[in-house]
């Protein structure tokens, strides 16, 4: 490190929101007490127990039904000014329908919400992180256009029942993640493998549920309540593998692909799906034989309802790659990856996490929001995900060594006029990590799942996050031990 000590000493501003994140389904447990419906994740773990790595799944998970006392203390330890967390439809809305609320899971997220607000820390809710209700899938959930009217419904009744106190909405995690490894492959449930056509039914029923949702709110609960809502969208950081034009081209699409198909109808100026990548598809669509694109077009009135429709950009950044361009192979099976046709690469020199995926890229977090800005005008950005997974264990150096370099490139972003309003680590806790059940673990503080008590506790990283937050700086030298005692 002594080769790159920075010029002068760099602050986070004293407005700028520092949390920590986690999802319903992850950690909550209690999956079907006091009047809980069935959601995907509980339908995939139970009926396709080989489909989780550990043949594990959420039914206690970090039993935060229960702890969540404990985990606002937690909260107060590291000294945050957020608590990003989700709801549960099937929880709240036990039939996926607005039909009937259930009362219990009204008082929990009261209970949680009331006991942030106690001590000063923002509630940033998620209204779906991925816990469909089982009925809703069963009548094609996210391949259904009736989804927009579905969740406007259970948003309106998260708005009702929490936004007199919750000034901070996230309609929907993620996209890409729900679509492409929902509908477009097995990645995650419902595990549809409509490869080639799934994701880009989902990817625009989906965005118009968000825009359904976010005109709810804004017409009317925004002048009453006085929040802001938006929607959080996985950017991993690419760049070029080489200053070749058709490099250039690959990355353009590679980004097309992987964000903007969900994140332009929202913030372009145009509206609708990006250019380029629609007319890949079309044009691939037909060589195929299908008789009309993939991809379904948004007509002019749906681009007009869905532009604007956000009062930020949330990104969840955790990995990059380099691309470069490779010539297609027009599979008789049509898929996301052959419409996209890059290939990825990934240096040797870049740690490496214990998932799959997540490498840590140098200045990542810099490159991805300087792409966002320029793509869409300087938008008011939080980070709402980044993090890095390590096995069990409290010793979680590659954890802060990862998370350093993310808040010096946060620096750099800021000091560059991005306009980077907050950061949220994934995660507050270890959870369970969906089709990697407990085997990856994302938490600042580790929680034991072999207790019946789901012990918490922190790790190294934990007290690091905890002195940032505190200082607005980024200390490379600190280093606490094992002996060091988390206090409030
Ligand atoms: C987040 O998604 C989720 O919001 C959160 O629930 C989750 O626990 C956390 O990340 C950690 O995984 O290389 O083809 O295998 C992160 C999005 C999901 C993007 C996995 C990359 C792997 C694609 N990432 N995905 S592949």
């Amino acid at each position: 490190y002594s080769t790159c000590v920075p010029k002068q000493r760099r602050t986070f501003p004293e407005d700028f929101i520092f949390g920590v994140s986690t999802a319903s389904y992850q950690i909550e447990g209690a999956w079907n007490l006091d009047g809980k419906g069935e959601n995907i994740w509980d339908y995939l773990t139970h009926n396709h127990v080989e489909a989780i790595a550990d043949l594990s799944n959420g039914d206690i998970a970090a039993d935060s039904y229960h702890n969540y006392l404990r985990d606002v203390e937690m909260l107060r330890e590291l000294g945050v000014n957020a608590y990003r967390f989700s709801l549960s439809w099937s929880r709240i809305l036990p039939t996926g329908f607005a039909n009937y609320i259930n009362k219990a899971a009204i008082d929990y997220y009261n209970n949680l919400i009331n006991e942030l607000l106690k001590y000063n820390i923002k509630p940033v809710v998620t209204l779906y992180h991925w816990d469909l209700p089982q009925k809703l899938q069963e009548l094609g959930g996210f391949g259904n256009p009736l989804i927009a009217d579905w969740f406007e419904d259970y948003a309106r009744v998260a708005f009702q029942y929490f936004g007199d106190r919750v000034k901070f909405w996230i309609t929907i995690n993620e996209p890409k993640e729900i679509c492409l490894d929902g509908y477009g492959s097995t990645a995650k449930a419902p595990m549809l493998n409509a490869s080639g056509i799934g994701e880009y039914i989902c990817a625009k029923n989906l965005i118009i549920a968000h825009a359904k949702a976010y005109h709810a709110y804004s017409n009317d609960f925004k002048a009453t309540q006085g929040g802001v809502c938006g929607i959080t969208f996985s950017v991993s950081s690419a760049q070029p593998l080489t200053s070749s034009e058709e490099d250039a081209i690959a990355l353009e699409i590679h980004n097309q692909g992987e964000w903007a198909i969900y994140s332009d109808p929202i913030y372009s100026k145009e509206g609708g799906f990006p250019k380029e990548f629609s007319e890949r598809i079309a044009l691939k669509s037909l060589q195929q034989g299908y008789p009309r694109s993939r991809l379904p077009a948004y007509t002019e009135e749906e681009k007009d309802f869905v532009r604007g429709t956000s009062d930020f950009f949330g990104v969840n950044h955790y990995s990059g790659s380099l691309v470069s361009a490779v010539t297609s192979n027009n599979f008789v099976v049509p898929s996301f990856n052959d419409d996209v046709g890059v290939s990825y690469y990934t240096p040797e020199e870049w740690p490496r996490s214990v998932s799959s995926w997540l490498t840590q890229m140098p200045n990542s977090l810099n490159i991805t929001l300087t792409r966002l800005r320029d793509r869409y005008d300087n938008p008011e950005i939080y980070i709402t995900e980044n993090g890095w997974s390590t096995y069990q264990g409290l010793n979680d150096d590659t954890r802060v060594n990862y998370m350093r370099a993310a808040w010096e490139s946060a620096l750099d972003a800021l000091d560059a006029g991005i306009n980077l309003k907050g950061y949220m680590a994934w995660s507050l806790m270890d959870n369970f990590e969906w089709r990697e059940g407990y085997s990856e673990r994302f938490g600042l503080y580790e929680v034991d799942f072999e207790d019946p008590a789901r012990t918490r506790t922190p790790r190294k990283s934990a007290f690091v996050y905890k002195q940032l937050i505190s200082t607005r700086e980024v200390d490379h030298d600190y280093d606490p031990d094992s002996q060091s005692v988390m206090t409030i």
